[in-house]
C-alpha cells in the first residue's frame, strides 16, 4: 500500500475550531504521548499522532446534536449510548475523522472508535491511543498514575489492564452506565495479567 502523508499542522488548525481550550490542550498531550509510545512499541509515528490528534474531535458537540448526527447518518446507537450520549464521541469521532478530516486508514478509525471503552484483543495502535488518553501529562486525577505511566513504556497489555481495572472501579459507583465492551475488555486483559502472574510463580 502506498504511504499516506498526513498534514498534521493543517488537521490541528482545523480541529482547534471545534474544541474548547482545555480539550485542545488535552488533545495535544495525547498526540505527543502517542508519538512517544509509538517510538517504544514500533508503530509509525505519524499514524499514532493522527489518531491522538483526532480521537476526541467529536467531544465538544452537544449531546443532543451527537444523537441527531448519529440518527441522520444511520450510525447505530445502543440503549446505553442513548442514555449516556457522551460515549458516542468515540464512534462519532471516527465518523468525522473519515468524513471531515479525510482519514481512510481503518486502523486509525478503529482506534478512535474504541478509545473510551477499549475492547478485547486491541491492536498496538488501539492500545497506544487508549493508554495515551489516560496518561497524557495534563491528566492528574486518576489513582496510580505514576505506576501506570511507567508501565505504558514497558508492557502495553499490563498497562491496559491497570487502566481498565481502575476505570471499572470508578464506574462501579454507577454500574448501570457501564458498557459491555468495557467489561469484555477488562475480562480479556485481566486474563493476560493472570497468565503472567502464574508464569512468574
Ligand atoms: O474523552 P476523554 O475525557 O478524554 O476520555 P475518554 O473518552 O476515555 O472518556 C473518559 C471517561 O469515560 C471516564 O470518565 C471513564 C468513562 N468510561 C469508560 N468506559 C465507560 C465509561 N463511562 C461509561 N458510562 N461507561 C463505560 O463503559
Ligand atoms: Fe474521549
Ligand atoms: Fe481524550
Amino acid at each position: 500500500m502506498e504511504k499516506v502523508v498526513y498534514d498534521l499542522q493543517k488537521m490541528e488548525k482545523k480541529l482547534k475550531k471545534y474544541l474548547d481550550r482545555n480539550r485542545f490542550i488535552h488533545t495535544q498531550g495525547v498526540m505527543y504521548t502517542c508519538a512517544s509510545l509509538a517510538m517504544v512499541h514500533d508503530i509509525e509515528l505519524d499514524k499514532a499522532q493522527v489518531t491522538g490528534l483526532l480521537h476526541d474531535c467529536a467531544k465538544c458537540i452537544p449531546n443532543d446534536k451527537k444523537l441527531s448526527i448519529c440518527k441522520k447518518n444511520r450510525i447505530p446507537v445502543s440503549e446505553l449510548e442513548a442514555e449516556n450520549p457522551f460515549l458516542l464521541h468515540a464512534k462519532l469521532g471516527a465518523y468525522l475523522a473519515e468524513k471531515k478530516y479525510h482519514v481512510s486508514d481503518r486502523e486509525i478509525l478503529s482506534a478512535i472508535t474504541c478509545h473510551t471503552t477499549g475492547k478485547p484483543m486491541m491492536s498496538t495502535l488501539e492500545k497506544i491511543v487508549f493508554v495515551s488518553d489516560y496518561i497524557e501529562p495534563h491528566r492528574n486525577k486518576a489513582p496510580n498514575l505514576s505506576q501506570i505511566r511507567k508501565m505504558a513504556f514497558i508492557d502495553l497489555d499490563e498497562c491496559v489492564y491497570l487502566i481498565l481495572r481502575d476505570t471499572l472501579h470508578y464506574l462501579n459507583n454507577n454500574p448501570k452506565t457501564i458498557d459491555t465492551t468495557t467489561e469484555d475488555a477488562f475480562v480479556y486483559y485481566k486474563e493476560l495479567h493472570d497468565e503472567k502472574q502464574e508464569e512468574n510463580n
